[in-house]
């Protein structure tokens, strides 16, 4: 067991979630945000490209007083803005921690893409990949940094396994390898016992952080992938070089 310090960090713990478009970021955000609301202050951060749907979306749940969920608009590229230049986000944390201090955890929700994005770790202390059963048994052995190496893989959506011919313990036990043995979860929100162990695995990462026992880790940089053009026609390949600041297209 590693020795923890007995200095308090000031600000809040920082956690990320990423995942592909639809897998359940923002219902993984209101579910913990339920579950936790009346032990620590939440603030949440969401980044979407051109729109505010998802900082709305969490708003019309009712979970957090609206006003502790804003939302940053990154432009052409999702993952830039939690990756190479995180200015933006960062920006954005701070207020929110000025604004409503004493703030104990914000979340940051990822703009959605494909399974590449992963956070800067200096952005987040910690982040967890959100996919879902509906995406397909195999994809948690497809890899990745955010699959392989996200402090948390939630395997989002199990209720629905049986629609699409899903076995979740095969899927979470080959996470589970995918990820040499770090932490998995199946999460949905219809099973409550779900939603209370993703909670107490945020509830464990609170502690470890207060005491200053917590070492933000990087899940590494992201896979060179593919951006269609806006208009439909063509597109480009993209790398976020790890040494590299910022990026050329
Ligand atoms: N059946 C089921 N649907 C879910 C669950 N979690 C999220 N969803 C649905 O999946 C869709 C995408 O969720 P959302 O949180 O917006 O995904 P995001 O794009 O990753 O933020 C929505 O229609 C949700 O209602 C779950 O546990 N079970
Ligand atoms: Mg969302």
């Amino acid at each position: 067991m590693t020795a923890e310090s007995t200095t308090t960090p000031r600000r809040a713990l920082r956690l990320g979630v990423a995942g592909p478009v639809g897998t359940g970021k923002s219902s993984t955000i209101a579910n913990l945000c339920r579950a936790l609301a009346e032990e620590f202050r939440i603030g949440v951060i969401t980044n979407d490209i051109y729109t505010d749907e998802d900082a709305r979306f969490l708003r019309s749940e009712g979970v957090l007083p609206e006003e502790r969920i804003r939302a940053v608009e990154t432009g052409a590229c999702p993952h830039t803005a939690i990756r190479d230049d995180v200015t933006m986000n960062l920006l954005a944390v701070e207020d929110l921690e000025r604004d409503f201090d004493p703030l104990d955890i914000v979340l940051v929700e990822s703009g959605g893409d494909n399974l590449t994005a992963t956070f800067a770790p200096s952005l987040v202390d910690a982040q967890l990949f959100v996919l879902d059963v509906a995406g397909g048994g195999d994809v948690a052995r497809k890899g990745g940094p955010g699959i392989g190496r996200a402090d948390l893989l939630v395997v989002n959506k199990i209720d629905l396994a049986e629609h699409v011919d899903v076995d979740v313990e095969e899927m979470l036990s080959d996470a589970s390898e995918a990820r040499e043995g770090r932490a998995v979860l199946g999460v949905s929100r219809k099973r409550p016992e779900t939603v209370d162990a993703l909670a107490a695995w945020v509830r464990e990462l609170h502690r470890s952080f207060s005491a200053g026992g917590h070492t933000p880790q990087d899940p590494g940089p992201m896979a060179p992938h593919f951006h269609a053009d806006e208009d439909g026609e063509g597109g480009y390949l993209h790398t976020h070089e790890e040494a590299a600041p910022g990026h050329s297209h």
